[in-house]
């Protein structure tokens, strides 16, 4: 049976705020405060467990290795002695936000009828860059079962961030949908991450049709609004598209050619003038995760406690469920020390379609899975890190220490 399974990036012991992204507002205004990996993990394990609650399936993978010893090898040099932005970009738990593993186009979508992921490069942030090998592994790991085909990335320097710049619309998660790429066009203060070549070559690898797939520009006003990934203003769930106002860079054309490609689309869109772009980004809004719920109740929208506390959203929102819309829930969900990092509740995950009995089970999670995965973070996570604390060896051997724990309880030691 197919349906839509979400993977959860577990959030690693390196977690930590250095301020790494550029265009990610949260990331450059936390940059020093001292992180809480303990608290961070536990609060993407409770958003886990609540989106088991309402009956979703849902998988994880597990944090890559760091600090990356390999990477700053290649560099010609190590722990010890990197300058301090390369020791931190070794140091980062990026990995947890899973939106940026991977291109899912489910394999009713295919032109062979195989679900495919392609890893993304992330090659336009040097700490994002090295975490394609460790995914890939991962991801070959837990969808060797014929019904998939895994791609290695896209060749620099055409960027790829992967599922945060790509939506899908379709009748249910099962029928053949329109795929939707976002790319980015680049020359602003800040960078655009995504390249419509590197959109382009995974709809060829992926065996795309061209009349279900569309490549559509993010506008630049929201990208130089610090929205780095469309993910931060538009997120999609079957027949419903879910936009900000200012999402794309010509909005009329980006609407007509969505509903030319798919006549059933219902799009919602929050205007400017009732959220701002800055709230939109504030609050992470369109950074929810948009899931139709088990039992025909509708759509619901897990969503950051910080669109709660940001007036103009609550507002819209509380009107949109009264009214007849599709969104008929609200769920906030505490990722707050994710969100620091510019992380919401949709970056922590990937969405793939695709019957579970063929997914590896080691990365399948039931509530006694999350409960493992639970006591070694609270056994093993670092409570606290400071930004002079990277360079401690200490700290290094604990959370190496912490993830070969974890590996060892979920039986993946082979991603040692
Ligand atoms: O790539 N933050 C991530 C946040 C990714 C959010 N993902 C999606 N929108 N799907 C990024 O900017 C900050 C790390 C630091 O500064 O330490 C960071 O990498």
């Amino acid at each position: 049976m197919i349906t839509e399974i979400n993977f959860d990036g577990i959030i690693g012991p390196t977690h930590n705020y250095a301020g790494l992204s550029r265009g990610n507002m949260a990331s450059a205004s936390n940059a020093g405060d001292v992180s809480q990996p303990r608290a961070a993990a536990l609060q993407g394990i409770d958003k886990m467990r609540h989106n088991l609650a309402l009956g979703l399936p849902q998988g994880f993978f597990a944090p890559l290795d760091r600090p990356d010893a390999a990477w700053l090898a290649a560099l010609a040099t190590d722990l010890d002695s990197a300058e301090a932005h390369l020791r931190a970009q070794a140091w980062s738990a990026s990995s947890m936000w899973a939106a940026n593993a991977a291109t899912v186009s489910p394999a009713p979508d295919s032109g062979d009828g195989k679900c495919h992921l392609t890893v993304a490069n992330l090659v336009t942030m040097p700490h994002r860059s090295h975490e394609w090998q460790g995914t890939l592994a991962q991801l070959r790991l837990a969808f060797a079962h014929p019904a998939f085909v895994v791609h290695g990335p896209v060749p620099a320097p055409f960027g790829d961030e992967g599922a945060a710049n790509h939506m899908r619309l379709c009748a249910g998660h099962g029928q053949p949908g329109v795929e939707i790429f976002v790319y980015g066009v680049g020359g602003g203060r800040f960078p655009a991450r995504q390249h419509l070549d590197a959109s382009k070559a995974i709809a060829r690898h992926h065996r795309l049709d061209p009349d279900r797939t569309l490549f559509i520009r993010q506008s630049d006003t929201a990208i130089q609004g610090g929205a780095f990934h469309n993910d931060v203003v538009a997120v999609a769930n079957e027949r419903v598209l879910f936009t900000h106002e200012t999402a794309f860079e010509d909005r009329t054309a980006a609407h007509a050619q969505i509903r030319a490609a798919f006549p059933e689309v219902e799009i919602v869109e929050v205007p400017a003038s009732a959220v701002s772009l800055p709230d939109a980004i504030k609050s992470y809004l369109f950074n929810a995760q948009l899931v139709s719920l088990p039992d025909d109740v509708g759509m619901g929208l897990i969503l950051p406690t910080e669109a709660r506390e940001t007036p103009s959203v609550w507002t819209w929102l509380e009107a949109h469920v009264a009214g007849n819309g599709p969104i008929r829930r609200l769920f906030p969900v505490d990722v707050r020390q994710s969100m620091a990092n510019g992380g919401g509740p949709a970056c922590l995950r990937l969405r793939v379609v695709a019957d579970p009995a063929t997914v590896d089970p080691r990365f399948m999670a039931d509530e006694a899975t999350l409960d493992r995965i639970a006591a070694v973070v609270a056994a093993h996570w670092p409570e606290a890190i400071a930004p002079g604390d990277l360079a401690s060896p200490a700290l290094t051997a604990d959370v190496r220490r912490a993830r070969a724990q974890l590996l060892a309880a979920l039986d993946l030691t082979e991603l040692g």
